[in-house]
């Protein structure tokens, strides 16, 4: 056998996970992150002329009263831990909201786009919130963050 299909061998060997081979997948290298996020109305009072069925409820004793239906759009974020998130979060109309996390709080004026930075820096899920009292509980979502171990494939 010739010098070079020893090395042939050698370099099928490593491919295959032999010896000297790192069988450990690459480290996830933390990244940053542009999402966007848009608060949307879904049953505000303003609607009651449009949607009758909305009279009663957001009246005295019915299923709204005393509250809003809002949502953030999307309400699920995905990130890995270590990232960097560039949030845009857009509030189109005039009641102000709050994008809040267990360790992060930004307040939402109507009518602006609003840009914040947040660090993941644990694994975990995170319950996401508006702290206007009138939108809880459903104006929610949460932040998944991803341990890095997990993360077979980085991207
Ligand atoms: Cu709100």
């Amino acid at each position: 056998m010739g010098r070079s299909h020893l090395a042939l061998i050698a370099l099928a060997a490593a491919a295959c996970g032999g010896p000297g081979v790192d069988a450990h997948p690459a480290a996830y290298h933390p990244r940053t992150r542009e999402l966007t996020v848009t608060t949307v109305p879904l049953l505000v009072k303003e609607q009651r002329a449009l949607y009758p069925f909305l009279r009663p409820a957001f009246a005295k004793g019915g299923v709204l009263d005393g509250k809003e239906v809002y949502a953030f759009v999307p309400s699920t974020i995905t990130v890995v831990e270590g990232d960097t998130l560039h949030l845009t979060i857009i509030n189109p109309e005039d009641d102000a909201h709050s994008f809040v996390l267990p360790d992060f709080s930004v307040s939402l004026p109507g009518g602006a786009t609003t840009v914040a930075t947040y660090v993941a820096k644990r694994a975990g899920i995170y319950p996401i919130m508006c702290a206007v009292a009138s939108h809880l509980p459903m104006m929610s979502g949460q932040l998944v963050v991803l341990a890095a171990s997990a993360m077979a494939d980085p991207r």
